[in-house]
């Protein structure tokens, strides 16, 4: 019995560790037969390397053994680390002991090798299955970089990292999305982003605040950039002078999160290190009114969807060569624009609130606050909702509060931006729709 590999040696460092004995662990990706030699490999953390069993080295029982474990099992050896030039890694552990640490049952939901792609759908109900391909742990490492990145340069910038509730009495984005849950007999919702917490951290002394914490929305879509639960990266910062600040702040702090992101992968020598983009600054500014123009749509269309998107990011990238771009002025009258944007002084039709564009998909969104209370409370009223509901968002502006703003980025579709992924429930491991609750 090899005891559980507490001195284990992981695939990459085998090279280096020639002639001496090792116990090595991971899942049993292929074996093949071949009488008084025969191969196992196997795959660990690091990636794939041989497992040798030999007549003379390898106690018979061991061939017995591996001959009717199933592919995918978890398994462990003993031995030697013997040169290998035909090996990939130029190494190879002639077994000595081995066994079966967890049998794998056959056949497996999902291939794990297969080189045939199998449905999204398919993928997910056995995601343990496909987080074992490496390509899709890479996701996840880009992701876990990005938000790595993201901690630092807010941290650069002067922003404190905050942590607010997601059981609410009220919901921030329009009733429509909201979840509600029996909360001791009454009722609560799931926060669809912390937007009202985040201004009134705004009338304290903090200034510049940051999260990164799942956001919730029951959006019924079913489409290929909508999740019911998401990580929503929310900043807020006071005394703004107007939402080019905003803009400046994020051009830097994406800026930023990309650099770091790209040391990290870098030092890990990650495949996707070096697909990052290094955006150049000032990002084009676009108004709403003149992307409208762009699209040839009629002045009388309020609102710009997916395909329009799309067709905005490939003319945004032919005349400014960028991938990157913020819409701006969002016309009062849109759905979309909230009741605590703040309306243009010169222009009440056009407000400061801006989405910010990636290869042709909204990935952040955000503006310049309405932070005079008796502005706030009409445009609380002139949005069909009543004032006496948001006594508690209220308070903080009738005690001081300083000119701000702030934005939200949607990290998942970052994630799946930067990683070259059609759908962004790819880039979650274990992402809620409309029609998915589990795994
Ligand atoms: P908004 O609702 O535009 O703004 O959301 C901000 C960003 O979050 C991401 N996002 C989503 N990602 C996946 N699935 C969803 N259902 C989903 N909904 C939103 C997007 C989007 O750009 N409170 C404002 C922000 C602010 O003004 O500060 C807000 O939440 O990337």
């Amino acid at each position: 019995m090899v005891p559980l590999p507490r001195e284990r040696t992981y695939s990459r460092d085998l090279p280096l560790k020639k002639g001496e004995k090792v116990r090595v662990a991971g899942h049993l990706q292929d074996y093949r037969a071949l009488g008084s030699l025969s191969f196992a490999v196997i795959r660990d953390r690091h990636g794939l390397f041989q497992v040798t069993l030999k007549k003379g080295v390898t106690p018979d029982p061991l061939f017995e053994l591996l001959g009717k474990t199933s592919r995918e099992s978890v398994v462990a050896f003993e031995g030697q680390v013997a040169e290998n030039p035909k090996a990939k890694i130029g190494a190879e552990v002639l077994a000595e002991t081995g066994e079966v640490l967890s049998a794998a049952e056959a056949p497996l939901p999902l291939g794990v090798i297969d080189k045939v792609g199998a449905e999204l759908d398919t993928r997910l109900n056995h995601r343990f299955l496909d987080l074992r391909k490496r390509a899709n742990q890479e996701v996840f490492e880009l992701r876990a970089a990005l938000a790595e990145g993201l901690r630092a340069s807010f941290r650069e910038l002067g922003f404190l990292e905050v942590e607010t509730p997601k059981i609410l009495k009220q919901g921030a984005e329009g009733g429509a999305t909201l979840f509600s849950l029996d909360y001791f007999g009454g009722r609560a919702y799931l926060a669809q982003s912390p937007q009202l917490y985040k201004q009134m951290l705004m009338a304290t002394d903090i200034e510049r605040v940051y999260e990164i914490a799942p956001a919730f929305r029951a959006e019924p879509s079913d489409t290929l950039r909508h999740l019911t639960e998401f990580t929503s990266v929310d900043a807020e910062m006071a005394y703004l002078d107007g939402p080019e600040t905003l803009w400046t702040t994020i051009e830097e702090l994406l800026c930023r999160t990309l650099e770091h992101t790209r040391k990290t992968l870098t030092a890990s020598q990650h495949p996707l290190a070096g697909s990052l983009p290094q955006p150049k600054r000032p990002f084009p500014r676009v108004t709403f009114g003149k992307a409208m123009e762009m699209l040839g749509k009629p002045s009388s269309e309020a609102d710009f969807g997916t395909e329009d998107e799309k067709t905005l990011g490939d003319l945004v990238a032919k005349e400014h060569g960028a991938e990157m771009y913020f819409i701006t002025e969002f016309p009062t009258s849109l759905k979309r624009s909230t009741f605590y944007a703040m309306h243009q002084d010169d222009h009440p039709e056009k407000t400061n609130y801006f989405d910010l564009d990636f290869r042709g998909q909204e990935i952040i969104s955000g503006g310049q606050r309405e932070h005079r209370i008796d502005r706030l409370t009409s445009q609380i009223r002139e949005a069909g909702l009543d004032p006496a509901n948001f006594t508690g968002y209220l308070e903080p502006f009738r005690y001081g509060m300083p000119p701000h703003g702030g934005f939200a980025l949607g990290l998942d579709r970052l994630t799946a931006k930067l990683a070259q992924l059609p759908n962004v429930r790819e880039a979650r491991l274990f992402p809620r729709d409309r029609f998915r609750l589990e795994p």
